[in-house]
């Protein structure tokens, strides 16, 4: 088995400090939370940005910033949001990929988001995907329904995106798929061979999944963007704790944790 790759997706787009005081929102709360969780296990961070009132943001300004200071602290793999908020307009959301980081995520189809539609139309994706390839940055294809991971496949075939696929398999969100076990062997079994995965399980979801990828030999992402609590009823202290369990559960399994430089070989950046 591959080395295991342990994403952070440290502040997400819907996530307030109501909900937990412990997110991390400004650049260098994100740059300091993302060296603590390089020290944990992480070899990934997947970046949003928000404004001075804490909202999302896709400014490529935000951005510079935060990317500035977590290299300054870190030599995590570097992946920006292209998902940003929902309702934001699709040039808006692609602004940080001009930064050229080394990766990008790439949403391939629309999806329900709680009451809300997470909206990704096919000339979106195709827009995403050809701006992604000019940049030079590695998509990772976020699937929150079976059906998205032909529509990678459908802009494979059209050249814009190459094989071998990074998928992440985000699993819970209320209106996606369903997060249990059968599904993520549905998903695993549905993407062509040589590609690479990671689960996203969403709030109490997290753990199993995280737990069945270890074993399965895909990947994990963890992080307040999916999940808040440690525990049923206790808040996470911060994003590292949940790198660190994640990193503890792989030595208890005999899976060795990869280092950002070895993520990068697995993932061909
Ligand atoms: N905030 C969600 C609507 C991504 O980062 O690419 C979309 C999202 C996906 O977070
Ligand atoms: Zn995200």
């Amino acid at each position: 088995m591959h080395k295991l790759i342990i994403t952070v997706a440290l502040t997400g787009a819907e996530v307030t400090k109501d909900a937990n005081p412990n997110i991390p929102v400004t650049p260098d709360e994100i740059a300091s939370e993302a060296y603590l969780c390089q020290q944990a296990g992480a070899s990934l961070v997947h970046l949003h940005a928000r404004d001075n009132e804490g909202k999302p943001t896709q400014c490529q300004e935000h951005f510079r910033q935060i990317i500035e200071k977590v290299r300054e602290k870190t030599d995590l793999i570097i992946q920006v949001s292209t998902g940003g908020a929902v309702g934001m307009h699709p040039e808006e959301r692609l602004q940080p990929v001009y930064l050229k980081p080394e990766m990008a995520t790439l949403t391939t189809g629309s999806v329900n988001f709680g009451d809300e539609v997470f909206l990704n139309p096919p000339a979106y994706i195709e827009r995403f995907a050809l701006a992604i390839k000019e940049q030079g940055v590695k998509p990772e294809i976020e699937v929150f329904d079976l059906g998205m991971i032909n529509n990678a496949l459908g802009l494979v075939k059209k050249g814009l995106l190459t094989l071998p696929l990074h998928f992440d398999f985000v699993m819970g969100v209320p209106g996606g798929i369903p997060a249990s076990i059968k599904n993520l062997l549905h998903l695993v079994e549905s993407i062509p061979d040589k590609c690479t995965w990671s689960v996203a399980g969403i709030g109490r979801h997290e753990l199993p999944l995280g737990t069945a990828a270890i074993l399965l030999g895909g990947h994990v992402r963890v992080g307040f963007e999916d999940n808040i609590y440690f525990e049923k009823g206790k808040l996470a202290e911060s994003n590292a704790q949940l790198v660190e369990r994640i990193a503890q559960l792989a030595g208890i399994h005999n899976r060795v944790v990869a280092t950002p430089d070895k993520a990068r070989q697995i993932l061909g950046i």
